[in-house]
């Protein structure tokens, strides 16, 4: 029998593996349907007016057209928060809900233009549509647009064992995802130099709601030897 929710999107977009970490985590079953926006179907556009992947249908709502679907992420998580809320995602003090909630949008912005456009767009989905990785661009994201990035983000996490309060969270899932990306893309972090992140994205990584996607993604995204 199907799921109640149902996933539109392509694994491999860290936004689309956001939300399938958080239901992961929160133990919920989900069904996933392939849709691509490169281009986007007319069906598609119909209930992702921005084009953008995922979107979330939640069939006990709608099961036709646009009724029950959600687009975004982001709305998609706070959604599935209060669908189901154990164990809780968002912090419940007012303060830490609102910190977590700057990080998801640092995430899914600052981290998500440079990771996406100046890293795993060049070298993996260049390959992906059969053309020549751009190795030059990538280097030039790692060496010289995420750095600052990075020191924002160690600063953040060192002594802690997450980004907001002392239990997993938005903040951490919408970080780590992006991170997934880069490591796709073959780029390390300079354990040297961020230390702190270098570890907590390791032990992000490792848990099963991460490990699996990527195991499940390794299967078709083309692995990358360049040095970075
Ligand atoms: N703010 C959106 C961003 C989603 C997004 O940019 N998804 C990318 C794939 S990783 C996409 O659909 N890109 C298609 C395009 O930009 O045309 C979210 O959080 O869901």
């Amino acid at each position: 029998m199907a799921n109640d929710l149902l996933i539109y999107g392509m694994k491999g977009s860290p936004f689309v593996r956001k939300v399938q970490v958080l239901l992961a985590e929160k133990g919920v079953p989900y069904d996933f349907e392939m849709a691509s926006p490169f281009p986007a179907p007319d069906w598609f556009a119909e209930i992702s007016p921005a084009k953008r992947i995922p979107v979330l249908r939640d069939r006990s709502i709608g099961t036709e057209g646009a009724a029950g679907t959600l687009p975004d992420s982001s709305v998609i998580c706070a959604y599935l928060e209060r669908k189901h809320p154990e164990p809780a995602m968002y912090p419940r003090d007012h303060f830490d809900h609102a910190r977590a909630l700057w990080f998801e949008e640092y995430a899914d912005s600052e981290l998500a233009m440079r990771i996406g456009l100046g890293l795993f767009r060049p070298m993996v989905m260049a390959r992906m549509f059969g053309k020549e990785p751009d190795v030059e661009t990538a280097r030039k994201t790692v060496r010289e647009q995420l750095p600052p990035l990075f020191d924002y983000l160690e600063t953040s996490i060192a002594g802690r064992s997450c980004f907001v309060g002392d239990a997993l969270g938005i903040a951490d899932i919408a970080i780590a995802t992006q991170f997934v990306n880069f490591q796709h893309a073959g780029a390390r972090i300079d354990v040297a130099r961020w230390p702190a992140l270098a570890a907590w994205v390791d032990r992000m990584l490792a848990r099963k709601s991460f490990a699996d996607c990527i195991a499940a993604e390794r299967k078709f995204i083309p692995q990358s030897d360049a040095e970075l």
